[in-house]
């Protein structure tokens, strides 16, 4: 019988993320603005891992300050403790500000260079003080010619017809920028039972997304976590090229017909999807969410045994005569095991699911589930659903981590 070891499969799809995440190009953000107006707090909820609490950050001139974590291919450069009060402050600033900014473009190196400035205004100062307009637009004029996209954030804007004042107000300043976006990063608790949630940095993902190089949009899929569709979007993309590419060998033999060794392509597949989604997963958890998907038994993956039932569930699969399946049956595999593997992974990012989880007996039978109703589904020979409805919608197919406690 053929047997294989669901830690090499392990090792392989761990390998495949690393270097989707070498691949990335290194993304640089400079993030502004006065003291307290809430850069820390925009910066730890709109991206995956919490820079801005690593400490003080490695100052890069008297007034900046530049945060990164190994292995993270993100750079925030911030303004702590920024005071636009006298005059010396701002020209100094804003010879720093755009030293750095300088520095970058002049490396010629995209993963040197800044690509994209956002300028926090606190919406609780509920005008635009002078000094801050001056600042804005004396950082404009100076940064003109290198054309880095700057967003200005009203930050902590829990009145939203405040906010949405002051956004008129700032637009009615003209100044060269992408657009003003209001955001609450994290809910405001007013009594144990009434809290304002936070909204605005779903908003705030798609407009980056937007603005910045396409050689960039992979980076900041991966780096972000306020916008979990961006990362759907992306890896449901990557599932549909990789079930057509497995549909173009399908005339082959496929390993998988004989026991379920998953291919390179679909290793890769698997690798690319948790590279979109940014989570450092180590080697273990990829071991409980392998094992879940595949349905092992101790740590090896059983052979035809599993791999017919597995394939009966297939409409239109038959048998698996002679170890070979057809260019839609290993279309139909790959995109199942992508939309499984998507549904982990954005429990994961939603704060949904636990990672530990997926090692519980329980966690795993969900993962199995979630596999099989996949399979089920009839799609086209290159893997492609042909009902509509049968679409992955995260939110409505999976249960939430309580459920799979609880019951
Ligand atoms: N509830 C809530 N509090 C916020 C939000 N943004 C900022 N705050 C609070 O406002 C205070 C200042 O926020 P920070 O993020 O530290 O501000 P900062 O711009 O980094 O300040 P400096 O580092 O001093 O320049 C903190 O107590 C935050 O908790 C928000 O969106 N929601
Ligand atoms: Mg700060």
């Amino acid at each position: 019988m053929d047997q294989y070891n669901v830690y090499d499969v392990a090792e392989k799809i761990f390998a495949a993320i690393q270097k989707e995440r070498e691949g990335m190009t290194h993304m640089n953000v400079m993030v502004m603005g006065k003291t307290g107006s809430g850069k820390s707090t925009l910066i730890n909820n709109m991206f995956n891992e919490k820079l801005a609490d690593t400490g003080i950050g490695k100052p890069v001139t008297q007034a900046i300050r530049q945060y990164s974590k190994e292995g993270f291919p993100l750079t925030i450069y911030d303004t702590p403790g920024l005071e636009l009060g006298g005059d010396n402050a701002i020209s100094e600033l804003l010879k720093d500000a755009t030293d750095c900014i300088k520095k970058g473009v002049k490396s010629g190196k995209m993963d040197d260079a800044i690509h994209c400035i956002l300028y926090c205004v606190n919406a609780g100062t509920h005008r635009f003080e002078d000094a801050e307009k001056e600042f804005i637009a004396q950082f404009l004029s100076e940064n003109k010619a290198f054309n880095i996209p700057v967003i200005v954030v009203i930050t902590q804007a829990v009145n939203k017809k405040d906010a949405a004042e002051l956004k008129r107000i700032i637009e009615a300043e003209n100044m060269d920028i992408i657009q003003v976006v209001p955001v609450l990063c994290q809910a405001v608790e007013i009594t144990d039972e009434i809290s304002i949630p936070a909204y605005g940095l779903d908003t705030l993902a798609e407009i980056i997304y937007r603005v910045i190089p396409e050689a960039l949009q992979k980076t900041f899929v991966a780096v972000q976590k306020a916008d979990i569709k961006l990362k759907t979007s992306k890896a449901q993309a990557i599932v549909v090229a990789n079930a057509a590419a497995a549909a173009g060998v399908g005339a082959v033999p496929i390993p998988f017909a004989d026991s379920f060794v998953l291919v390179p392509q679909q290793i890769g597949m698997l690798g690319s999807i948790t590279a979109a989604y940014g989570l450092a997963l180590d080697k273990t958890t990829i071991v409980s969410v392998v094992s879940g998907v595949l349905g092992i038994v101790g740590t090896t993956i059983v052979g035809k045994t599993a791999v017919s039932g597995i394939l009966k569930l297939i409409p239109g699969a038959g048998s698996v005569a002679g170890g070979v399946v057809s260019g839609g049956v290993a279309a139909a595999l790959t995109a199942a095991l992508g939309e499984a593997y998507i549904g982990v992974m954005t429990k994961i990012a939603k704060g949904e699911l636990k990672v530990d989880e997926l090692g519980t007996a329980k966690g795993q039978e969900w993962i199995k589930d979630l596999f099989r109703e996949r399979l089920k589904l009839k799609r086209n020979d290159k893997g492609v659903l042909l009902d509509k409805k049968d679409e992955l919608v995260v939110d409505d197919d999976l249960p939430v981590a309580e459920e799979i406690k609880n019951d």
